[in-house]
């Protein structure tokens, strides 16, 4: 029996060697709800880390990637549509990974449309403009110009920068408060009116799965912030009736 069509949202899997419990539920996840929906939006932080594309092709180093590799570009072939918005874990995801998954890289932000309602989708990360260290810091990483001259550098050496670097945001995050690492309001009322007041935003990040109400200069917006895989397990369903959170039961 054909069901009603929707669309899956989800982020911050943070899939990686150490939890291949995470892996395994993903990879049920996507022969299972997955592969009804018609499509799939994956809003960043797939994985713990993505060091490059380069990563596709380096099997000692990268084994644990290849089942989810290999389940995405089956869901894709299969006919769900696939999008992926890059996170601050994986903005190193590039055309080859792509290519190899049948995925869509998207902007952040992306307006997108599903049955006349318009949502706004992002990662997060750029609304937490309290966290200037971390704005410094992403605006660094992000210019193509360091990205170039990083993945230049072997993958073994890249790993172990990023694996010191985690290190050092752990260590720095631990001094920063709960509400710096938020999402700043303004950010989240600015980013409505430059799109001209979707209805719905949805973002991770934060790991604070909620749901929040503004009325924005007349408009009634909603903002879903999406849980993480690791410790809560959730996505948000789209179909005819609305959104909806959904639990994995991990
Ligand atoms: O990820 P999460 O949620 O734990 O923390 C984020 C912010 N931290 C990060 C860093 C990543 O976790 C590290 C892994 C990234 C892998 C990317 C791949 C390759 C890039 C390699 C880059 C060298 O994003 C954290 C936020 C938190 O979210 C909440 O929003 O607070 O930000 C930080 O902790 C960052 C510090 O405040 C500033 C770090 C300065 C480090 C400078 C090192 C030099 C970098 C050299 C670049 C040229
Ligand atoms: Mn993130």
């Amino acid at each position: 029996m054909q069901s009603d069509p929707f669309s899956l949202f989800i982020s911050d899997l943070h899939l990686c060697e150490s939890r291949p419990e995470i892996t395994q539920q993903f990879l049920l996840f996507l022969q299972s709800t997955a592969s009804q929906a018609n499509n799939l939006f994956i809003l960043g932080d797939l994985f713990e880390y993505w060091a490059g594309d380069d990563e596709l092709d380096d099997s000692a180093q990268s084994a644990h990637h290849m089942p989810v590799i290999a389940a995405l570009k089956a869901l894709s072939s299969a006919g769900t549509h696939l999008y992926f918005i890059h996170g601050n874990r994986d903005f190193l995801i590039s055309n080859a990974f792509a290519q190899a998954t049948g995925i869509k890289l998207i902007a952040d932000p992306s307006l997108i449309e599903i049955e006349g309602r318009r949502i706004l989708l992002s990662h997060g990360d750029v609304l937490c403009t309290d966290d200037i260290a971390y704005q410094e810091f992403r605006t660094q990483v992000r210019e193509p110009v360091w990205q170039k001259e990083f993945t230049s550098q072997p993958l073994k050496t890249r790993k172990a920068y990023i694996e010191s670097l985690r290190a050092r945001s752990e260590q720095e995050k631990s001094k920063k408060s709960m509400e710096i690492m938020d999402v700043n309001i303004h950010a989240v009322e600015a980013l409505f009116r430059q799109y001209d007041y979707p209805e719905i935003m949805i973002h991770g990040h934060t790991h604070r799965p909620n749901v929040h109400q503004y009325m924005l200069d007349g408009h009634v917006c909603t903002r879903w912030v999406l849980g993480d895989w690791f410790e809560q397990g959730s996505y948000l369903k789209y179909d005819a009736s609305g959104c909806s959170s959904q639990a994995l039961g991990l």
